[in-house]
């Protein structure tokens, strides 16, 4: 039996499955990720600080113009769409096999392709508030903002996004665990694993069933059950297509 179609079985087999993802999710839709060679972090253009450090909230505390400045050329993709994971994912929630998304991603893709359970660890660039009076501001509002986005009030708009030095939200935090420890299968895709505390989550799933599907290898690879190192898009057609003859 293939892989593929091995795992395609054990997808058949369960209405529990719940899936972990980040940035290599949407590399296939032109979004780049950090840490791939043609990630972000690897980019010669950031000479003066590192993604790292601008993406900090001491940074955008310090040097608000500077990080809106990296903030609104790299890190916003109005016009990427969702491409095959994406799809897959809501097509095994539609089966009522898939629980929930639980993604590092801020870009929406996963609502865009009709996921209806996703939980975004880390925000999303389309949601914004004034850090004075707390009106919320739409992506348009920072878009066409010349500069630092402000609110009606006076107090500067931030990005419900969470930066390095930021907490999580908590019952995203205590929804997340709940829905890993209740999984029978934990699928774990396009995330090198390396940013916390999210990629600590994946420690509290008690099956046997964990799919990790990550180009490169991760720091966690020896917590799988199965490690497919191949790009998720790719890896989730040849899966969908057994799926499909065994169901016929
Ligand atoms: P990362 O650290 O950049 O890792 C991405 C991983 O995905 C790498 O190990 C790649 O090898 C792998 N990869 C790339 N393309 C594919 C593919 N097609 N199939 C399978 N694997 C692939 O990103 P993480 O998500 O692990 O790090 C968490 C950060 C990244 C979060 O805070 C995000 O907010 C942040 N981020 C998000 C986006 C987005 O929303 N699309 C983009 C860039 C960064």
């Amino acid at each position: 039996m293939s892989d593929y179609k091995m795992i395609a079985q054990l997808i058949l087999d369960s209405n529990n499955i719940v899936f972990f993802g980040g940035a290599g999710v949407s590399t296939a839709s032109n979004i780049p990720d950090f840490r791939s060679a043609d990630g972000l972090y690897n980019d010669k253009a950031n000479i003066n600080y590192s993604p790292e450090q601008i993406l900090s909230h001491s940074f955008f505390i310090r040097h608000t113009d500077d990080f809106y400045k990296f903030y609104k050329d790299k890190m916003i993709y109005q016009d990427a769409l969702p491409n095959y994971a994406h799809l897959f994912l809501t097509k095994l929630e539609n089966m009522n096999k898939l629980k929930a998304v639980i993604t590092q991603n801020i870009d929406n893709l996963h609502q865009l392709a009709k996921t209806k359970n996703v939980i975004e660890l880390h925000g999303s660039i389309y949601r914004n508030y004034c850090m004075k009076c707390h009106k919320f501001y739409d992506l348009d509002k920072i878009v066409n903002s010349n500069g630092i986005p402000l609110c009606e009030c006076g107090g500067i708009i931030k990005p419900d996004v969470v930066l390095y030095e930021e907490g999580l939200n908590n019952d995203d935090i205590e929804y997340a665990i709940k829905l890993i420890k209740e999984a029978d299968i934990l699928i774990i895709g396009g995330t090198s694993l390396s940013v916390y505390p999210a990629a600590s989550f994946i420690d509290f799933y008690r099956g046997n069933k964990m799919l990790l599907i990550n180009k490169e290898k991760t720091p966690l690879d020896n917590k799988a059950n199965y490690v497919f190192n191949e790009a998720i898009d790719v890896f989730f057609k040849n899966v969908n297509d057994e799926m499909e003859m065994l169901i016929k």
